[in-house]
Parts: structure tokens; C-alpha cells; sequence
């Protein structure tokens, strides 16, 4: 099991998608992170374990050398693909039996910003958790939200950055959001997020990770 795991987190890290994927090179033919993720999950390994001790393993790695300069762009973006590909295998997992949704859900990383990665993540816990989400991608402008909220005006509303630089877009949407649906519940999250951010542009939630974001809805909804 811990071999899965170690399989796992180096496909993330090297970007190795799935057996047919050429890159990286010396791994040609070779099984990608989209099978051994399947072979963990067929083997009883926990999605949670999966995911923390594997793909996140991989994924925090990358970033380290990404932040040191000894990876690209490219390779990040292989990482990536590899990512999400192997999430897929993770979707099932989370999803509850819940007929009735718990509410609407809108997220989407907001504009400039093209890291899709958590917010996938967020918005598969939240479905896992019985929520109907509608997930508007990355790179999202303030009226993409808002159209989307005219359409669902009971919805939650979730903005995800990852850049020190986007950031300030959040605080865009909150203000466009206010000015049109004031009592619209405005949740913010991404690594350079924090509560002080939250509270400074005048959003009502945030969180660190998916499961605190569910908490915070448990208390708000
Ligand atoms: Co980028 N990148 N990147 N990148 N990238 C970071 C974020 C960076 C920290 C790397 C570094 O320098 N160490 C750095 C940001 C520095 C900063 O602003 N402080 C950075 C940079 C600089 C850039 C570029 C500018 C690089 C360049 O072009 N020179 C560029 C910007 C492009 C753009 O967005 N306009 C860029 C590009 C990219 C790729 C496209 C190559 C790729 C993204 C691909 C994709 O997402 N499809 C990429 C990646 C993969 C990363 C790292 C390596 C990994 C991010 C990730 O997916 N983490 C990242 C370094 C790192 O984080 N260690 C880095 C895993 C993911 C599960 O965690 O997204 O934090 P995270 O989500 C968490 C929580 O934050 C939370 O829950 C999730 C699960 O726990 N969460 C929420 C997220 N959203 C939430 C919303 C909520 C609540 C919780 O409520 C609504």
C-alpha cells in the first residue's frame, strides 16, 4: 500500500498522467498516476489516504521545486493534468446519497488566476457533502458570478485565488456582489488567503481547506 502511495505522489511530481502519456520521457510506457490511483483505490486504500499521503505528497513537492526554480511552467502543467486525472478516480468516493442538496454552491477561481487544482478539490468535497455545485472554472470575472447568481439567488457563493495578485480580484467580486445581492453569502479560500484578508474586503467565510469550508457552511446555512 505504502508503494501505491510512493508511485502516486512521484507521478504528481513528475507529471507522469497515465500509460499512454510520453512525459516525461524516461517514463514512457510506464503506468501514470491515473492507474496507480485506480490500482490504490481497487485495493482498498482510503480515497483520504489517497489523496493526502499521495497525490498532495507529489503536488506539495512540485510546488517546492516550482518556488526554487527547478521546474518550469511545462512541467507544473503536466503535474497538474496528472492531478486532476487521477481526482477523477476520487469523484465517486465523495459523492453522497443525498437526494435533497443541502444549497447551491457557485465557485469558481477568480479572474487572472488560472489555478484550478483546490478549487476542484473544494468542489468535489462539497458535492461529496451533499451540495449542488456549479463550478464556473478558472480565470472568472465579477459578472460570470453574478449572472450566474441572478440565476440561483439563494446560492453560496465560493472565490478561490492562489496568487498574492488575484487576491485583489476577490475583492473585486465581493464589492459587485454586494452592490447587487447584499445578502449573498461570500466565501473566500487559496493559499494566500487568510481570515484578516476575509474580513478586510468584506467577504463572510473563509477557509484553509474543504473541510473547513464545510464547517463554516454547517454554522452560516
Ligand atoms: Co502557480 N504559483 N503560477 N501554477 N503554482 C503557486 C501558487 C506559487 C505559490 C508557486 C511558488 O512560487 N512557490 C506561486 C504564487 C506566489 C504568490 O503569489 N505568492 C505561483 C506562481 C508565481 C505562478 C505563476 C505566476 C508562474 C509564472 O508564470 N511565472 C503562474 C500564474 C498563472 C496564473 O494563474 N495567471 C503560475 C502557473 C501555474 C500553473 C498553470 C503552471 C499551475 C496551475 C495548474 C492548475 O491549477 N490547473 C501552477 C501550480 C500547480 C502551482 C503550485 C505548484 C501548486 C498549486 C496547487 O494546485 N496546490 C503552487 C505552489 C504550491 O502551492 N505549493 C503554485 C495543491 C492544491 C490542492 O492546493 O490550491 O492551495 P491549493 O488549494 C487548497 C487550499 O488553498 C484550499 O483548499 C485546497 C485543498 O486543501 N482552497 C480553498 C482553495 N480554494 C479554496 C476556496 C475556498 C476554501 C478553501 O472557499 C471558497
Amino acid at each position: 500500500m505504502k508503494e501505491l502511495l510512493e508511485h502516486i505522489a512521484y507521478c504528481i511530481e513528475y507529471g507522469k498522467i497515465n500509460i499512454q502519456s510520453p512525459f516525461p520521457p524516461d517514463m514512457k510506457g510506464k503506468k501514470g498516476a491515473d492507474e496507480y490511483t485506480k490500482e490504490a483505490l481497487d485495493a482498498g486504500v482510503s480515497p483520504h489516504k489517497v489523496l493526502t499521503e499521495g497525490l498532495m505528497v507529489g503536488m506539495d513537492k512540485v510546488g517546492k521545486k516550482f518556488r526554487e526554480n527547478k521546474v518550469f511552467v511545462p512541467q507544473v502543467l503536466m503535474s497538474a493534468k496528472a492531478m486532476n486525472t487521477a481526482m477523477e478516480h476520487l469523484m465517486p468516493f465523495f459523492t453522497s446519497g443525498d437526494i435533497t442538496p443541502k444549497g447551491t454552491f457557485i465557485i469558481g477561481t477568480v479572474f487572472g488566476d488560472l489555478h484550478d487544482i483546490g478549487k476542484n478539490l473544494v468542489a468535489m468535497m462539497l458535492k461529496g457533502n451533499g451540495w449542488k455545485v456549479i463550478d464556473l472554472g478558472m480565470d472568472v470575472a465579477a459578472d460570470k458570478f453574478l449572472d450566474t447568481l441572478h440565476a440561483h439567488p439563494d446560492a453560496v457563493v465560493g472565490l478561490s485565488a492562489l496568487l498574492t495578485t488575484t487576491m485583489s480580484n476577490m475583492q473585486q467580486i465581493v464589492e459587485r456582489i454586494r452592490e447587487e445581492k447584499p445578502s449573498t453569502l461570500i466565501a473566500v479560500g487559496g493559499a494566500p488567503v487568510t481570515k484578516e484578508f476575509c474580513d478586510k474586503i468584506g467577504a463572510d467565510m473563509y477557509a484553509p481547506d474543504p473541510q473547513g469550508l464545510l464547517e463554516e457552511l454547517e454554522t452560516a446555512c
